[in-house]
């Protein structure tokens, strides 16, 4: 036992010394705002080659949190995923190409509009599509929750084409490009920007005119926000820095020599060792947070684990009750519904924020400390009842008889179960990219958006998971020897 409470503290020790290492030391007299946004959306939001957030929609914000005097945390989280989270308050705002609809008006407020866009359709360079009448019975893909996805479903029916959903950009250009899709529906200013800077698609219709694009906050909320955003924006026009960024992103130059290195890319295809070495620092951080939230996680739900347990195996009937029902919940939810009910569900209900960190924690305590409850249960009753009677008729009351006599030999039966749970819980940890935190699969996620090497950078961040994994085994493993010493 004792040699358990050592491990979990060193893992403690380890969280505590990692955050402390790791946390940025923020100015007290700023306020930081958490801002949402797209993975992928050039020239707005994209991750340059050192996988740090630019674009114009990056350097507004930024420049308006200097000007004003705010700090702003920005969260790559996507597109939809970043709406959600703005209308059940997990964020502060949202800055990603969005367009101003009156259906949005209704739930957000928005700020001055900052670029005027509408939807084009695009297709492979060499598709015979021309018009949205050649669309009869094919296939076309849009991006979940976005005014493109809305103007593609209200003209689907009268054109007669069907639509498939993606979470990203990056998934909706593939899909046509690999022929799986005839045409997607887009904004014009992204998409008449990657044409010029190689994307590998061409445009075929005039864009709509739905409308321009605008920050927004959830509706009368953070007025003080929005009020600097407009007042920083009008001070950004006026001294010629908006036009500046602008530029800086559109312009003829700009967009030239973005071709020149997608092209230099392609055509040099990208190396594994290349790969890892260009996307050094974001793939360290993402093993950071994935360690970070793994050792939390296994320290938290071991401890809730071994309570319900316990609880499971006390005589009174109400405690036991209570034992079996939060291992029939936690265990029976789907881990994913869980994250999202508590990131997404909780905060709309209380109106009180949850960390995603945070919610990520209480997520994987609850999901796997349902199952260490189930375990250590079934460990103690392994052991032969003939100890408990023994133990009780040597005058042992039920509490030292537990600690004892049964405990020490349910722990054995235990351990490898708990070696288990702790790879089941690391692995969990990637379902957790879903409220963005920037962990491993999330971090593979974005560098894929960029650089489109799916098949190469999925390959290192699994061989990532399986090191992991086996120092963690091994580990375990050492602590299972020393325990049975
Ligand atoms: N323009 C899109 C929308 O407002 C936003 C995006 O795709 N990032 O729906």
């Amino acid at each position: 036992m004792k040699k358990i409470i050592a491990l979990i503290s060193c893992m403690f020790g380890l969280f505590v010394f990692m955050n402390v290492y790791h946390e940025p030391q923020v100015d007290a007299a700023e306020k930081t705002y958490t801002i949402g946004t797209d993975v992928t959306f050039p020239p707005f939001v994209y991750a340059n080659s050192n996988n740090k957030y630019v674009g114009i929609d990056m350097e507004l914000i930024r420049s308006i949190a200097k000007e004003e005097g705010f700090k702003v945390d920005i969260k790559p989280i996507g597109f939809n995923a970043a709406v959600q989270s703005l209308s059940s308050g997990q964020i502060d705002g949202v800055i990603a190409g969005m367009t101003i609809t009156d259906e949005r008006r209704e739930k957000f407020d928005f700020s001055t509009p900052y670029y005027k866009s509408g939807i084009v359709m695009a297709v492979a360079p060499k598709s015979d599509v021309k018009s949205l009448k050649d669309l009869k019975g094919k296939r076309v893909a849009v991006k979940t929750g976005t005014s493109g996805a809305t103007y593609a479903n209200s003209i689907k029916d009268r054109y007669g084409f069907k639509t498939v959903t993606f979470d990203d950009s990056d998934n909706v250009y593939n899909d046509v490009k690999n022929g799986n899709s005839a045409a997607c529906f887009d904004d014009s200013a992204v998409l008449n920007y990657g044409v010029k800077t190689g994307l590998g698609l061409k445009v075929v219709t005039k864009p709509t005119d739905t409308g321009s694009y605008g920050f927004a906050v959830e509706k009368g909320k953070n007025k003080e926000l929005m009020a600097k955003f407009n007042s920083g924006l009008k001070k950004l026009k006026a001294n010629g820095q908006y036009d500046k960024i602008i530029k800086k992103y559109t312009g003829e130059s700009a967009t030239s020599s973005q071709k020149k290195a997608n092209d230099k890319a392609d055509s040099e295809g990208h190396t594994f060792i290349g790969l890892i070495k260009q996307n050094k620092s974001a793939i360290l951080e993402g093993i950071f947070e994935t360690i970070k939230l793994t050792v939390v996680s296994i320290i938290c739900a071991t401890i809730f684990g071994v309570l319900v347990g316990l609880l499971g195996v006390l005589p009174s009937k109400v405690a036991r009750g209570a034992s079996t029902t939060i291992i029939y919940i936690f265990r029976g939810l789907p881990l994913l519904v869980l994250a999202l009910f508590i990131y997404n569900g909780v905060p709309s209900l209380t109106g009180s924020k949850v960390p995603a960190f945070i919610a990520g924690i209480i997520t994987l305590t609850l999901n796997e400390g349902a199952y260490t409850a189930a375990f250590v249960k079934g460990g103690i009753a392994a052991v032969d009842p003939g100890q408990m009677e023994a133990a009780r008729s040597l005058g042992l009351p039920f509490g030292r008889s537990m600690r004892k006599v049964i405990l020490p030999q349910g722990i054995k039966i235990m351990i490898p179960s708990f070696i288990n749970q702790f790879i089941i819980t690391l692995k969990d940890t990637s379902i957790l990219s879903i409220i963005g935190i920037l962990e491993l699969t999330q971090t593979g996620k974005i560098i894929i958006a960029r650089n489109l090497e799916g098949f190469k950078i999925w390959t290192i961040i699994a061989l990532i998971y399986l090191i992991i994994i086996t120092v963690l085994t091994l580990l375990s493993k050492w602590v299972e020897r020393r325990i049975n010493d």
